[in-house]
């Protein structure tokens, strides 16, 4: 499936706005950003960073999977994502490998990216997620 660089790593927030005092005031890493993914009730802020971005994640929705993970396990690394060169391929060849998917086909995210999720159970507990751009 060759995957070629960290997309981004997404970190759950309870507000951007907050986080970006630290990543932007503290760090200097300046957001490109703010956008609303609806279907999955969040408001994401991209930090690009030498070749891969932070992605800052805030639910819009309590039943946000976002509002889910920072309920269940506070603030923090929610998300890596890894780049491939055909993610409908790179599906393919994990289902056949027996690797449990969250998405079977690719759908749209941040920055128009197509993406996938794979499971945390199959994965020794970090959400992959499989980005095409
Ligand atoms: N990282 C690692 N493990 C996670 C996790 C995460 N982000 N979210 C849940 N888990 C673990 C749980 O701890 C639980 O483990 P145990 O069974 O050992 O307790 C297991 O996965 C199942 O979790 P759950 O709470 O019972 O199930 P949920 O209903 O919360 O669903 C998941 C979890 C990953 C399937 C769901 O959040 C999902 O489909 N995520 C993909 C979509 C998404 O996260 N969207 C937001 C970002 C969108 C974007 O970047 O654009």
């Amino acid at each position: 499936m060759r995957p070629t660089v960290v997309d981004h790593i997404g970190i759950a927030v309870k507000s951007i706005e907050d986080a970006l005092a630290f990543w932007e005031s503290s760090l200097g890493i300046k957001c490109t950003g703010i956008e609303e993914v609806a279907e999955q009730r969040v408001k994401t802020a991209f930090l690009p960073l030498g070749d891969t971005e932070v992605e800052l994640l805030e639910a819009t929705s309590d039943d946000s999977p976002v509002a889910k993970f920072i309920e269940k396990k506070g603030e923090g690394i929610h998300h890596i994502a890894i780049r491939v060169e055909n993610l409908e391929e790179a599906l393919n060849e994990l289902k056949e490998k027996g690797i449990k998917l969250i998405d079977e086909t690719p759908r749209y995210g941040a920055g128009g990216a197509r993406i996938a999720f794979v499971h945390p159970k199959s994965t020794g507990g970090v959400l992959l997620e499989l980005s095409e751009r």
